[in-house]
């Protein structure tokens, strides 16, 4: 067997599931791949879009032996807890969004909070327009929320997301049902995901894809087709919260009170534009939910990082102790 460093070679993950990894080469070739026993141990599992140093084993297998530090991450919390890598890598996640029973202005302020806590650009993409007579006003409520927005019909015209999505390696984002696999074969040029329609009664999607894949665009680029999810716990700081709320933050610092609990207090600039009808109740609550779910976030992270130290040493401890040096 050849261990020599120049056998390892860069490759990008288009499919990481349950110890089960695609790799696309340099070459365009593609392989199944398995990581080496070193990295299988670590915490840092490759995600699809990671970029990776593999030894290609025979053509059918590779051994992932290292992940490349990522640019950017998008993470949610795990239903059970901890970390979950959903895509490394992405230039620009684009959240679709359907027009349809899918439309949840609260739903979206999450995805925003999720995205801007991953280092990439995000957009919204308001789909469905062709089943939505009032979507000119909804797109105008979206862009009071977050100016990149558009709205289309995937069924007629990608050309609103075509440009933005060009060279770059993209994620779509999205409720099941919403039309992301759907916009992946628009944009691909050919039907290559799968698509099924909603459930009438609510417009909920039959979680049709099921797994996370990266997929070569023709004119350069990369798209990441993923399942539509059914929770978005956050992973995610209080920062990426204000950063999404940003008018919101301004304003709860112009209170009388630095450490105003906008519940009563004179002086109070939050309750003063909920009086006054320029600040929205349910935009508020849902501001109050995501930062309190983020301060939570911090400090289970910090507990977790705390813990893992208080590990580290204790190993360390006990292998100098049961070092030959010490037990002479
Ligand atoms: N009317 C209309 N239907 C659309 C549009 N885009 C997608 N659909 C339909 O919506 C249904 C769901 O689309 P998919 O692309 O499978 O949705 P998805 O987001 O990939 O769903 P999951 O894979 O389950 O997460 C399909 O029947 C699509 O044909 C659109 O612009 N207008
Ligand atoms: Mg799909
Ligand atoms: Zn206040």
């Amino acid at each position: 067997m050849n261990y020599s460093s120049d056998s390892l070679v860069r490759a990008r993950v288009c499919e990481a599931a349950q110890e089960h990894y695609c790799l696309r080469f340099g070459d365009g070739a593609e392989s199944d791949a398995v990581p080496a026993g070193a990295l299988r141990w670590s915490a840092e599992l490759p995600a699809v879009g990671d970029w990776v140093r593999a030894r290609r084993a025979d053509a059918a297998l590779a051994l992932i032996e290292g992940v490349e530090p990522r640019a950017t991450c998008i993470s949610r919390q795990r239903p059970g807890g901890g970390q979950q890598v959903l895509a490394a890598n992405v230039d620009l996640i684009v959240i679709v969004m359907g027009l349809d029973g899918d439309y949840n202005l609260r739903r979206l302020e999450r995805y925003l909070v999720l995205a801007a806590a991953s280092g990439a650009e995000a957009m919204v993409a308001l789909n469905k327009l062709d089943v939505c007579a009032e979507w000119p006003a909804r797109l105008a409520e979206v862009r009071a929320i977050t100016s990149a927005a558009e709205a289309l019909s995937a069924h007629q015209s990608i050309a609103p997301i075509a440009e933005v999505v060009r060279g770059r390696t993209v994620v779509l984002l999205g409720s099941s049902g919403a039309g992301k696999s759907t916009i992946a074969n628009a944009l691909l040029g050919e039907s290559r995901q799968a698509t099924q329609p909603v459930r009438e009664s609510d417009s909920r999607g039959r979680h049709t894809t099921t797994r996370r894949m990266l997929i070569e665009l023709p004119n350069g680029g990369a798209l990441i087709d993923t399942p539509g999810l059914r929770e978005l716990a956050l992973w995610a700081g209080q920062n990426s919260v204000d950063e999404v709320f940003d008018g919101i933050a301004t304003l709860a610092r112009k209170c009388r009170f630095h450490d105003c609990a906008h519940a009563g207090e004179p002086g109070c600039a939050v309750s003063a534009a909920l009086q006054t009808g320029e600040l929205e109740p349910a935009r508020w609550a849902s501001y109050q939910k995501l930062l309190a779910e983020a301060r939570y976030h911090e400090r289970s992270v910090d507990q977790r990082a705390a813990a893992e130290t208080k590990r580290k040493w204790k190993v360390i401890h006990k292998a100098i102790r049961h070092h030959p040096k010490y037990n002479r």
